[in-house]
């Protein structure tokens, strides 16, 4: 259970020790640079195709993957480099994925919004809103059906989860009591349109009353609240009680994908957001009150600009893939 200490704004804010919270900030803070790095790619147009930033939202994952072990499958849509990286994919193939080369994941014919690790049991990378949530409905289904004591990680957005195949998905978990954690990731915006203009009725945690899934809405700017909410999740799953729906409230620091009119919300609230909010920065403020040093931060700020250098250079240098390839790896065999 994390410990909590008294936060400098007066409230309770919670803590955990030093090397579980020097885990969260480089975890996040490698998702923060390697995102920023992609952007400046794309702009130099190296990068073709959509590429949707996580920026600001690094928490959500970074905390649901603190509750669960390299067996449990993870799920999630077009948002999803974060995603790929807290699994433990390689920096290197996410980035030459983003740049179209073969040294990516899928060699680079997917793009930002379709890669796949079968090793790491991270399923997509979905482009089609929504369409992840029955596959990992399906996921946590075959985790049950062959049974494993595992449990399946959906992310959905808040526009998503207005999609009709969400409630056939949710039926059949309660039906079934499947192993599965809807995790939305309210961040305000499904592109341009806020959540109070696209979703009848402010809870979404609530979506799954009616067929009795427990709901909780989570701090997602909090790696600490999301883990501990994450881990009864997990736990509940585990024990075999079935699905439960965590909306996790957080916030995009940057547009809907590389081109956004940024008319939809006013710059004051993304630079409060920014200035009082910061996961990151949370994190770090913690470490220093627990005597983490300037020295000790800069050094992890130097390995991550070195990973992320790495996996730059190997995204411009790794070739395209050859004409001959262009009809393989598209379907896997019966
Ligand atoms: C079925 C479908 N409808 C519309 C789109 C276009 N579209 C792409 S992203 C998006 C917004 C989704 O917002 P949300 O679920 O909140 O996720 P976020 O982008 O905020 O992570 C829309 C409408 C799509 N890709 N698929
Ligand atoms: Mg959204």
């Amino acid at each position: 259970m994390p410990k909590t200490k008294k936060g400098e704004r007066g409230g309770e804010v919670k803590s955990a020790p030093a090397g579980e919270l020097l885990k969260y900030y480089r975890d996040m803070l490698l998702i923060r640079r390697f995102e920023e790095r992609a952007g400046q790619l794309y702009g130099m147009g190296l990068i073709g195709g959509f590429c949707h930033l996580y920026i600001g939202q690094e928490a959500v994952v970074v905390g649901m993957q603190a509750t669960i072990t390299p067996d449990d499958a993870v799920i999630t849509s077009y948002r999803d480099h974060g995603h790929m990286l807290a699994c433990g994919m390689d920096p290197r193939g996410v980035m030459a994925e983003l740049t179209g080369r073969i040294g990516g994941y899928s060699k680079g014919k997917g793009g930002s919004m379709h890669m796949f690790s079968r090793q790491k049991n991270f399923f997509g990378g979905h482009g089609i809103v929504g369409a992840q949530v029955p596959i990992g409905t399906g996921l946590a289904f075959a985790h049950r059906y062959n049974g494993h004591r595992r449990v399946s990680l959906t992310y959905l957005g808040d526009g998503a989860v207005n999609q009709g195949q969400v409630y056939e998905s949710f039926n059949m978990a309660a039906l079934w009591k499947l192993p599965a954690i809807y995790i939305i990731e309210n961040n305000r915006y499904g592109m341009g349109t806020s959540v109070e203009r696209a979703a009848a009725g402010p809870a979404l945690a609530e979506r799954g009353s009616s067929y009795g899934i427990p709901g909780e809405q989570v701090d997602g700017m909090d790696v600490l609240a999301v883990k501990e909410a994450g881990g009864r999740a997990v736990a509940h799953a585990k024990a075999g009680n079935g699905p439960t729906i965590l909306e996790v409230m957080t916030y995009r620091f940057r547009g809907h994908s590389m081109s956004d009119p940024a008319k939809y919300r006013p710059k004051e609230e993304v630079d409060k957001m920014r200035t009082e909010r910061d996961p990151i920065n949370q994190v770090r403020d913690l470490l220093v009150a627990q005597g983490t040093t300037e020295d000790d931060l800069k050094k992890i700020d130097r390995e991550i600009r070195d990973i992320v250098a790495d996996a730059a250079d190997f995204a411009q240098t790794s070739p395209e893939p050859p004409e001959s390839t262009l009809y393989t790896d598209i379907l896997v065999g019966a």
